[in-house]
């Protein structure tokens, strides 16, 4: 824990939802739901608009549509949340050398290597300020929330006290304070089953936590996260601002008091501990092609075995099976201390990966269902029809009219708006979904003038 409040946590707000926004006049101040429009899609995330009606990440689109059926649902646009994601990742380092990107739309910054005077409260609330209007002028008025504090938890914690357009400087001195009242959860690495292992034992707050002494915090939670624990609950926390760090793998594993005999309850482990990873890696838009796992036997040698697959995945279901695979091939009957499950190989998002529909969606949720809003499913058609398919949200481009997204489609007929984030809110209209005039627009490539000439031969 650092002397000043020298930590600088900065996460966009609503982050997809309000690329939607900006890109899509129309839409401002309007509840908008980002995510999978299929029959089995699932909310990445939604504007503060729509947030308001209970609408949530992880949601089932499903259940988005009953709780805020007049809101714009959309798949997502990928190039825009990256290049969006890449404006503010440039401006950071331009202010600090020490920027440690955690996802697309959250990184932290170190102030002590950003030049300023002193930093004291007054300095890096200014500065903290100024870099949110930095922010919203550079990206095109995405807003974001900033935390301060002495430390990444704190600064992580104050950036989501007042959510969103916020900006939360934490005084040192007065971590504990801040913290003791707050559920436990809110510690980095507690999830549903440490709060409830921890609920259990009747720890519910951080004051609740600070209370156990780390003996009996080892008992609970085990070796591994006791220590951690213990120090965080009292706010202590030096770990340090790491620029550039690109994960390389993410993973799970657990260690057990007594050792594992039984497969089946191995299995059940792994699938777990595939779910936690997959979650991981889909909450930090990447994906990976190596699936590892790791098995400690209880004579102590430690077994690594992996797979690669042809294509990246995020995917619980395919890190499950692989990773219940790789350990069919391991002689286990000695006994098992320890098992975990990795994902390495990673790589951003495959952008039409992400929201497209499993191919199996076919007939488990009956017919497509019609949209009031937005027309039918169209994601879900596209699985079917391969091509040539407008799904809700996505950009496209017409001959006469401009650019302009798709509103809706259904019926062989497709609704656009001609509107972006440079105009007034445009028109609407629809064409055949064969219309010739009309066609889906994607950014230009990167340019390719340092590419070698030569072209190869026809
Ligand atoms: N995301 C996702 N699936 C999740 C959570 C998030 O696809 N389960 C994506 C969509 C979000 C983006 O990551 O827009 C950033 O995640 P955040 O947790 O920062 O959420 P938001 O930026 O959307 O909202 P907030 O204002 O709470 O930060
Ligand atoms: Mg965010």
């Amino acid at each position: 824990m650092r002397k000043q409040a020298s930590v600088l946590h900065l996460d966009l707000d609503a982050f997809f939802a309000s690329v939607e926004q900006r890109d899509k006049p129309s839409l401002r101040g309007k509840p908008v739901v980002v995510g999978g429009v299929g029959g089995r899609g699932v909310v990445a995330t939604a504007s503060y608009e729509a947030r308001r009606y209970g609408v949530r990440s992880a949601m089932s689109t499903r259940e988005a549509r009953s709780r805020c059926p007049h809101a714009a649902f959309l798949t997502g646009r990928f190039h825009a949340y990256r290049e969006a994601s890449d404006v503010v990742m440039r401006l950071l380092r331009e202010v600090s050398p020490l920027v440690e990107p955690l996802s697309l739309d959250e990184a932290f910054v170190d102030l002590e290597r950003a030049g300023l005077p002193d930093l004291e409260v007054a300095t890096v609330t200014a500065y903290a300020a100024d870099l949110r209007e930095r922010v919203a002028v550079a990206t095109g008025g995405l807003t974001a929330s900033i935390g301060l504090g002495t430390s990444k938890f704190i600064a992580k914690v104050a950036s989501d006290l007042e959510k969103p357009d916020a900006l939360v400087v934490v005084p040192p001195g007065t971590e504990r304070d801040l913290l003791r009242p707050m559920s436990v959860s809110v510690i980095p690495g507690v999830g549903p089953v440490t709060a409830e292992r921890l609920r259990r034992a009747g720890i519910q707050t951080v004051a609740d936590l600070e209370a156990v002494d780390l003996a009996e915090l080892l008992r609970l939670v085990g070796q591994a996260q006791g220590t951690g624990l213990h120090a965080l609950a009292r706010a202590h926390d030096d770990r340090p601002v790491v620029a550039e760090r690109e994960a390389k793998s993410v993973s799970s594993e657990g260690t057990y008091e007594t050792d594992l005999t039984d497969r089946r309850l191995m299995e059940g482990l792994l699938t777990r501990q595939a779910g936690e990873v997959a979650a991981r890696l889909r909450k930090h838009g990447l994906s990976g092609r190596t699936v590892t796992i790791k098995v400690r036997l209880h004579d102590f040698t430690t077994l690594n075995r992996s797979t690669t697959l042809p294509e990246p995945t995020d995917s619980t279901a395919t890190v499950a099976r692989l990773a219940r695979a790789l350990l069919t091939d391991l002689d286990t009957s000695g006994g098992v201390r320890l098992l975990g499950v990795g994902v390495s190989g990673l790589a951003d998002w495959i952008q039409d990966d992400l929201f497209g529909e499993s191919s199996d969606t076919d007939g488990a949720d009956g017919a497509p269902e019609e949209d009031e809003v937005l027309g039918v499913d169209a994601v879900e058609a596209g699985v079917k029809a391969r091509r040539s398919v407008y799904a809700p949200g996505q950009d496209v481009e017409h001959d006469e009219m401009g650019r302009g997204w798709v509103w809706g489609s259904g019926r062989g007929v497709v609704t656009v708006r001609f509107e972006t984030a440079g105009t007034p809110p445009g028109p609407v209209r629809s064409y055949a979904l064969d219309e010739p005039a009309l066609r889906p627009w994607r950014p230009a490539e990167p340019t390719e003038n340092d590419m070698p000439a030569a072209d190869p031969p026809a």
